[in-house]
């Protein structure tokens, strides 16, 4: 691990050429559910190696500790590749804030809190390049279905998938004793469907608080739907997921947000794989001397 050309590509050496990687000024992710078999931790850990940033944001659900009481743990090694990373780049330098959201909420009665390099905060009032207000926060209390109905959000997708089999299950009980079909998963599709409406609330309900705390922007996640578009007087964002779609909000250097979408084909990903796996070698040999040295 020693030898003299591997210590030659240590970081500094022109050849890494890092400088062609898009500097941030910030950066944006959310609802990343580390610790479940959904969350896309390969391209996230691909996405954070491919940009620079001063800040970065965590705007909550980032580990799923629900997850982990439902199902017991679950933690690949890519898992952990996305928590070093996001650590590595505090170590650097960056400012890294992390907002717990309901799936990783244990964190919420001890805020606000510093861990190492990482400043955990309810929420924050961020100002762009241009002066501009956005208030950050993860959001699900604009959420009337976590807030009031927990089980439903508690059963989730897998509850959906439970709520289809006792469905059968009982119909079948019904049919023998001689009555009529009754759908139990439509009476679950339509609270689903009800979620669905409440996409819009939730929306307008953050807009609105965020008028009424006289901010220019709001920018949240928790639906796993990334958004930029205007409410009537405030800008309304929200960074998506990485179960999914894949999404960031990042500012540029003049203050300008933008939505990202990290959706690579299978094809643009290979490419990209070849090219980082010199890269990540790097990053670990960098990583175990700075070890090392600690
Ligand atoms: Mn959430």
């Amino acid at each position: 691990m020693n030898g003299p050309e591997e210590a030659n590509l240590i970081p500094g050496d022109p050849a890494r050429a890092a400088s062609a990687k898009p500097r941030y000024r910030t950066v944006w992710i959310s609802d990343v559910h580390l610790g479940t078999k959904n969350c896309q931790a390969e391209l996230l850990l691909r996405f954070l190696k491919s940009f620079r940033t001063d800040q970065l944001y965590l705007v909550g659900d980032i580990v799923d500790f629900w997850e982990f009481a439902r199902s017991g743990i679950y933690w690949p090694a890519s898992h952990n590749k996305v928590v070093r990373r996001v650590l590595k780049m505090a170590r650097q330098g960056a400012r890294v804030v992390f907002i717990p959201g309901n799936h990783d909420e244990n964190l919420r009665e001890y805020l606000p809190i510093r861990l190492g390099e990482i400043e955990c905060v309810k929420d924050a009032l961020h100002t762009t390049a241009d002066g501009r207000r956005i208030w950050v926060l993860h959001g699900d209390d604009f959420d009337l279905i976590t807030k009031y109905h927990r089980w439903l959000a508690v059963l989730g997708d897998r509850g959906y998938v439970i709520l289809l089999w006792l469905n059968r299950v009982l119909n079948r009980i019904r049919q023998t004793f001689g009555f009529g079909y009754w759908s139990l998963s439509a009476a679950v599709k339509y609270k689903v469907k009800r979620a669905v409406n409440f996409i819009s609330d939730f929306e307008q309900g953050l807009a609105q608080e965020a008028r009424r705390r006289g901010v220019d922007a709001v920018l949240c996640g928790h639906i796993h739907h990334a958004e930029q578009r205007r409410i009537g007087e405030v800008l309304y964002l929200n960074c998506g997921d990485w179960v999914e779609s894949c999404t960031a909000i990042v500012e540029h250097a003049d203050g300008r947000l933008e939505l990202l979408r990290f959706a690579l084909t299978a094809e643009a990903q290979q490419r990209q794989r070849r090219a980082e796996d010199t890269d990540a070698d790097l990053d670990d040999l960098v990583d175990g001397r700075e070890d090392a040295l600690a």
